[in-house]
């Protein structure tokens, strides 16, 4: 017996897990109580890691598809063949751009993908890039662009010292968190309490955190950005500006005063369906809080003012005095960070547009919601061949049953997936990837929106079956048969080169602290590792604590992260507006014009009223991961999860019943779902949550099929977007709700469809 010392990989909480092992056998995954960070939280999933690693509907080897539409078992190498065999005529004869990629959730989790990928898209040289953003946190990261001068200056809320914390459209005792890496937010809210301070959730619906915190508002969904404006107004109006440590960074604070006056609370009660004195009051709360943190997710970026809400929650911080500042919201400075100062470029967006709407890219992707077009609508530049990595877009997008039937009329699929889903089952051609106990991990991404600055790095806990490449193996094959180079091409090469690029960046940036140095000197110090080993050891070392490749022994290397499994924690968030500020004009940007360009919209929905009609708006539950996790069995038992909550009020209007099965249409299709009639959503708002409907033909998941659920995102509507960042609105979508005649059958044909 022995125990590995992990990250679980499976949110953003980055819980310590310790997997006890029997040979190659695993036992059992318990918390690990000496994690720096969590402490010895952990969560039923990560429990689950046991399931997920023995799955027998986990797919081991690749997959070819057959004429006849079935998968036969393949060889990596007959594998990669097969693809080269397709994609290389394809791409000579239709362009680059008649590829696409698709870049699912946990491409963000595994440090090979986040590397990796981006590799395989360059040499694809397509424009055609979607991901999991755009159905996500795109509006932060914009919004954070035109404030903060970088996609990743995101202000983090300091939760372990704030005495207020305004949480508005997320549920992190059920997500664990996002945008905010914090395991163990149960007890790190019990702590805000325990100390005099105060957790307020704005919600449509009373979510588990809303049940534990001290104040709770229903918002009429889509609203969030008219009660942020409205705090913001109230704050200007009254003279309760205070900047603190922003002071001497801010700019544009008579825009921003102009631009909010429109947004008094009286104008905005009618929309949101909050008190106009209750605004007021919060507003001032807020103010004369020394410590206080304003935090908006999925329910107020997946939404139609999501761009707009975000920076409105940032201003919020900023003008109340708590950018910057210990308990407010906080810039993290990773262990892989990279120097910040003067010299920012204005933000990459509008490069280019997608083809068939036209729709502006942002940092480098185009809108998710543009996917199905791009493949359905004939033309030039038509996608053709799609991989999708760590993704299940025919569950998570918008308008699945025009995506899944657009994923039907590609030339070639290539997917790197762990399971036969939804989408995968689509795909000519599956690669998996090793199970997760058989991968290193370094939380690369989530560590820059961490509530204290951690690095921690599990090497794997298991050797991977015999044959089975690494992902970023497999991911730099696709690459090298993209670039043209043929399914043999040497790996090793283009990772020694991408490792000599990284070092060339490091010396050749002057606030770098190995600036100037011999970059043959450092390789050779990163010599014995490859692949995502030495690109984080190349990070770390030339990273703000890092040992500057020798020149600071004190400092960090993976090998200091080897010699502690349990983490390494680097201390609480220090203040450092200065250091992370880069826009082009140095400044902290309160009113960029982009943003101001979503306000006139905004004002149009004042005049909004409850209509008597439905809104649609989603929810997570703690034993659900997305599209994906349905399959364990320590996760599926309970009571069913995929309900449609319902008002009694609404309920009896519309003749539904509690356990009863009501029928839902949008726009874009129609589903059936058991009824579950609540209070704890509010008159006008039903909630149906997403990444389910498992009872499709073709997909090897023989759990999830037992109780499939239904695929809300048959009802989100590809139309409906968020005009600034191109995200799709999937909380707040209109639809008509009734008891269903025939319930099953309606469902799994809208599913199909
Ligand atoms: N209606 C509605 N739709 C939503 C949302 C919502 O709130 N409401 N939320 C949106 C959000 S926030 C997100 S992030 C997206 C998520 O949607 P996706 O980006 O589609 O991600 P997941 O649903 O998590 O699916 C993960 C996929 O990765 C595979 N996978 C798991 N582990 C690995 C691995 O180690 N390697 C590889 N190669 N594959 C792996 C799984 O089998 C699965 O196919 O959904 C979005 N869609
Ligand atoms: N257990 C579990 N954990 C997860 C995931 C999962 O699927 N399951 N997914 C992971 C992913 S990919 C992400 S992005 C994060 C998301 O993490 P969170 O943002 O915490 O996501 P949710 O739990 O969906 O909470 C969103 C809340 O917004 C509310 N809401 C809906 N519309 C509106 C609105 O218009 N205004 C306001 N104010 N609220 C609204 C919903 O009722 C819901 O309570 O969770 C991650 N963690
Ligand atoms: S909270 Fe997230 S990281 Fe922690 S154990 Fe659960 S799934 Fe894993
Ligand atoms: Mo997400």
């Amino acid at each position: 017996m022995s125990t590995a010392i992990r990250t679980c990989p499976l949110c953003e909480a980055t819980c310590g897990l310790a997997v006890e092992l029997d040979g190659a056998r695993v036992v059992a995954v318990r918390p690990d109580a000496e994690d720096v960070f969590s402490k010895g939280f952990i969560c039923p999933k990560g429990v689950s890691m046991k399931e997920l690693h023995e799955d027998p509907d986990r797919v081991r080897v690749p997959l070819i598809k057959q004429a006849d539409g079935t998968f036969v078992e393949a060889t990596w190498d007959e594998a990669f063949a097969e693809i080269d065999r397709r994609l290389t005529p394809l791409l000579e004869q239709h362009g680059r751009q008649a590829a696409g990629v698709y870049l699912g959730n946990p491409s963000a989790h595994h440090i090979s993908a986040i590397i990796y990928s981006r590799v395989l898209i360059k040499a694809l040289g397509t424009k055609n890039v979607f991901s999991a953003s755009t159905v996500d946190q795109m509006p932060k990261q914009l919004a954070a662009a035109h404030m903060f001068g970088s996609e990743v200056t995101v202000p983090i809320p300091d939760v372990d010292r704030t005495d207020l914390f305004l949480i508005l459209g997320a549920n992190p005792l059920a997500s664990n968190g996002s945008l905010m890496t914090a395991p163990g937010m149960r007890h790190r809210l019990q702590a805000i309490q325990e100390r005099g301070g105060k957790v307020i959730v704005v919600d449509p619906r009373r979510s588990r955190t809303a049940q534990v915190a001290d104040e709770h508002l229903f918002i009429r969904p889509g609203t969030d950005a008219l009660l942020l404006a409205a705090l913001v107004h109230t704050v200007l109006e009254e003279g309760l500006t205070t900047l603190g440590r922003a002071e001497q960074h801010a700019a544009g604070l008579d825009e921003l005063r102009a631009a909010m006056t429109p947004f008094s609370p009286d104008a905005v009660t009618g929309a949101t369906g909050i008190d106009a004195a209750r605004i007021r009051e919060l507003a001032r709360e807020l103010a004369r809080t020394p410590r206080a943190a304003v935090y908006g997710r999925i329910g107020t970026t997946t939404q139609r003012f999501g761009t707009v809400a975000s920076w409105l929650v940032d201003v919020l911080t900023t003008i109340t005095g708590h950018l910057d500042t210990e308990g407010g919201g906080m810039f993290t400075l990773p262990a892989t960070g990279v120097p910040g100062g003067p010299g920012g470029k204005p933000p990459k967006v509008g490069r280019w547009a997608s083809r068939v709407r036209g729709l502006p890219e942002t940092f480098g992707e185009l809108p998710a919601a543009t996917l199905a077009e791009e493949i359905d609508t004939p033309g030039d530049d038509q996608i053709r061949a799609l991989f999708t990595i760590a993704g299940n877009p025919a569950a998570s997008l918008p308008n699945s049953g025009r995506l899944t039937a657009a994923l039907e009329q590609l030339d070639l699929m290539v997917s790197v997936d762990i399971y036969v889903n939804e989408t995968t089952r689509h795909a000519d051609v599956i690669l998996p990837a090793p199970s997760a106990m058989e991968k290193l991990h370094y939380d690369l991404a989530l560590y820059g929106f961490a509530v204290r600055n951690v690095a921690n790095f599990s090497p794997p806990s298991l050797p991977r079956p015999e044959g089975m490449p690494d992902e970023w193996e497999t991911l730099l094959r696709l690459a090298l048969i993209a670039g043209g180079q043929g399914p043999d091409g040497d790996i090793d090469a283009l990772d020694a080169f991408l490792a000599s690029q990284t070092v060339q960046r490091q010396v050749g940036d002057p606030r770098s602290p190995v600036h100037g140095r011999d970059p043959e000197e450092l390789l050779a110090q990163l010599a014995g590792r490859r692949g995502p080993e030495r690109m984080l050891d190349a990070m770390l070392r030339g990273g703000p604590y890092g040992d500057a490749y020798g020149a600071k022994p004190d400092g960090l290397s993976l090998e200091v992260l080897e010699a502690n499994p349990h983490g390494v924690d680097l201390g609480p968030l220090q203040p450092r507006l200065a250091d992370a500020l880069k826009t082009p004009s140095g400044k902290i940007e309160l009113a960029p014009p982009a943003l101001l360009g979503g306000l006139p919209a905004l004002e149009a929905a004042l005049d909004e009223r409850p209509n008597g009609g439905l809104l649609l708006v989603g929810r997570r539950h703690l034993r659900s991961n997305n599209s994906w996790m349905h399959n364990l069995p320590v996760l599926a038992r309970g009571p069913e999860r995929c309900t449609l909550q319902v008002h009694p009020r609404d309920a009896d209007r519309l003749a539904l019943t509690d356990g009863g099965q009501a029928s839902i249409r949008s726009r874009t299709g129609a589903v059936t779902a058991p009824v579950e009639v609540t209070e704890d959503v509010m008159p006008g708002v039903v909630s149906l949550p997403h990444g389910w409907g498992h009872d499709v033909d073709g997909t090897q998941l023989r759990v999830a099929a037992q109780r499939p659920g239904t695929n809300s995102n048959v009802l989100a509507d590809e139309e409906l977007l968020e005009p600034l960042s191109g995200t799709a609105v999937l909380n707040g979508i209109p639809v008509e709700v009734g008891p269903a005649a025939v319930p099953e059958v309606a469902g799994a044909a809208a599913a199909d469809a």
